[in-house]
Order: C-alpha cells, then structure tokens, then sequence
C-alpha cells in the first residue's frame, strides 16, 4: 500500500492524484511549493526531469500546521519542514525548533512513530571539527529527540545530505502503530560514535521495518562505507561501493524480519565522474531494482557514496 517510484510525469500532475502521499521533484530548489510537493535542493545525476513519488492506498488528505506541511492517509502521514537561508545560518537552534515543530504534529494529529526520516541541508561540510555544519544539524535533532521523550531504541531510519543550494528540509513518515527497528552488527551504532565525530551522536536506526495493513515494509537508512565507526575506502570509489552494498546486504539479511524484496535505490554521489561506475554496477548487480541518482554531499568529508533502500 505504500510505494515508490521515480518517473517523468510533471509534478503538477502527480500532486493532484487522490492516491500521492507526496512528491519530491529532484529539483535544486529547496522551499515549499504548496501541498504533497517537497523540493529537497538534491538534483538527478543526469540533469533529466524526474520526481520521487511516493503513493498509497486509500485517499490523501493534505493540509498545513503552522510551518509543517502534512499528507496523511488512515495509518500513515508526511510531515515536512522547510528552514529558509537565514535560519540554515544557526543550523542547531532551527533543526532543533522544526524537529520539535514536526514532532509535535505527530503527536497531534495521532501518529506516534516516526519510521523514516530525510534530512537535506545546505553547505552540510561546510565548518570545522565540532561547527560543521552536519555536526550542529546533529546537536539540534538529539536535543528535540531528547525534548520529545525519544530514545535512541526509538529512533528511526533516516538519510542526511547536503545539496547545493540555499534552505533546508527536513521530512518524516510516521505510523500509528510501532516499527522495528533495527542495527547492524558490522556497524558501531550511530548514536553510540564516540567523540571524534562531533559532540553529538547522529540519532538514527540503521533500518526500520513496518507492517501496514498486512503489507510489510523495509526502510534502510542511507549507508555507506563504514565499517565499525571508520570510513573504509578513503579516495577509492570502487572500494566503498563494495562496502556500502555489503552492509545493505547485511541489513537485508538480519534486519528485515518479512523478508522484504529490495524495490528502490536513492543514490547519493558526491562527485559527478563517479556517477557512471555506480549505475553500472547496480544495473547489473539489481537489474530489477527501480534507482535513482542524485549528486549531493555525504555527511562525511571523506565519503563519496550513500545509498538507502526501499524494499517491499
Ligand atoms: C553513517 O552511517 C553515514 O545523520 O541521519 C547515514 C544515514 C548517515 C543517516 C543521519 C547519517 C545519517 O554515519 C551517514
């Protein structure tokens, strides 16, 4: 009942469909555009018109709370927040306030469990050490999680990328009834990273698996090449591919309870020359997979891949 795709057809057009929980235009605009759209700044690799969608079944119904753009069916919403240019400038205090905006819908509007969270913010290296700008984006979502009561045994499935452009968004899926979540093992948890990768831990799961309906579904996270807490494969794209597709295979192994079959890729590349190597190898490794391939800055200077999963 819940799905993705990545087609052609003109977001004015799928927006108006009754069955479109949201629409996300690989646009480099990152600012609401009215109901069920969310434009994240990320851009598809091949410059071609291509919108992520995401539909149900049953009827949507869209509204605005606040700053919170929302679409909810029975048993599932999305809840969108923008940040403008200026407030992308104190990233903490603003990632902690609209977290604490979004939480706060789903908990009105009876959805308890956030499963999956995307999360697309400018210059997201930009800064050193601990004033990075992923860094302070971090600080601020644990602070809200902390506010909201979330531990980190409730945090859910998340991507976090830097696009190019100004604004930021920040957009969840919530249930009403409880997801599993889940870790890997080849992984240090990531709200358990010690010190050296900022004062606050990333608050994410590794992967989310949710039955609606009797239908299940898997959500991994955006990985990549990290073994342990480390980055393997600094500079060596091939390397880290192998990395990251072993972990989603791991993932895929232990995480996912229904055994879901893998159904989508969203594909994060740092650097345009690597674009090609990676649809190469998973168009021939995943002929069957629907993926798409976005240019964007990993949280990690020295990552240059990041892959999530949709499998249904
Ligand atoms: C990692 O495994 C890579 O901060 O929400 C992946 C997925 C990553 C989500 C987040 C960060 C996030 O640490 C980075």
């Amino acid at each position: 009942m819940l799905k993705q795709h990545f087609c052609s057809t003109p977001a004015k057009a799928l927006q108006s469909r009754e069955d479109v929980l949201a629409v996300m235009p690989l646009i480099n605009q990152c600012e609401p555009f009215g109901n069920g759209l969310i434009a994240t700044g990320l851009e598809e690799a091949g410059s071609e018109a291509v919108n992520e969608v995401w539909t149900v079944k049953g009827k949507v119904t869209r509204g605005q709370t606040g700053r919170c753009y929302w679409s909810e069916t029975d048993d599932v919403i999305c809840v969108a927040h923008w940040l403008t240019k200026d407030e992308c400038g104190d990233i903490e205090q603003h990632t902690k306030t609209a977290y604490g905006a979004i939480l706060g819908v789903l908990d009105e509007k009876g959805f308890a469990h956030p499963f999956r969270f995307w999360n697309y913010l400018p210059a997201i290296n930009a800064g050193d050490g601990d004033h990075e700008v992923y860094k302070k984006f971090c600080t601020g979502r644990l602070k809200a999680f902390e506010e909201a009561g979330i531990s980190p045994q409730a945090f859910p499935a998340a991507s976090a990328l830097g696009h190019h452009n100004d604004g930021a968004v920040f957009y969840v899926f919530a249930s009403r009834i409880k997801p599993r979540h889940y870790n890997n093992h080849h992984q240090v948890n990531a709200y358990e990273y010690p010190r050296q990768y900022g004062i606050s831990s990333p608050s994410f799961a590794r992967a989310t698996a949710l039955t609606l309906n009797d239908s299940h579904f898997l959500f991994i996270s955006g990985t990549a090449s990290i073994t342990g807490h480390q980055t393997l494969g600094e500079g060596d794209i091939e390397k880290q591919l192998t990395v990251t597709m072993g972990n989603i295979r791991h993932l895929l192994d232990t995480a996912n309870p229904e055994q879901c079959p893998l159904s989508a890729f969203k594909v994060y590349v740092r650097h345009e020359k690597d674009v090609a190597y990676i649809r190469d190898w998973l168009s021939s490794h995943y002929p069957d997979v629907e993926a798409v391939y976005t240019l964007a800055d990993i949280c990690r200077k020295d990552l240059l891949v990041e892959i999530e999963c949709f499998c249904a």
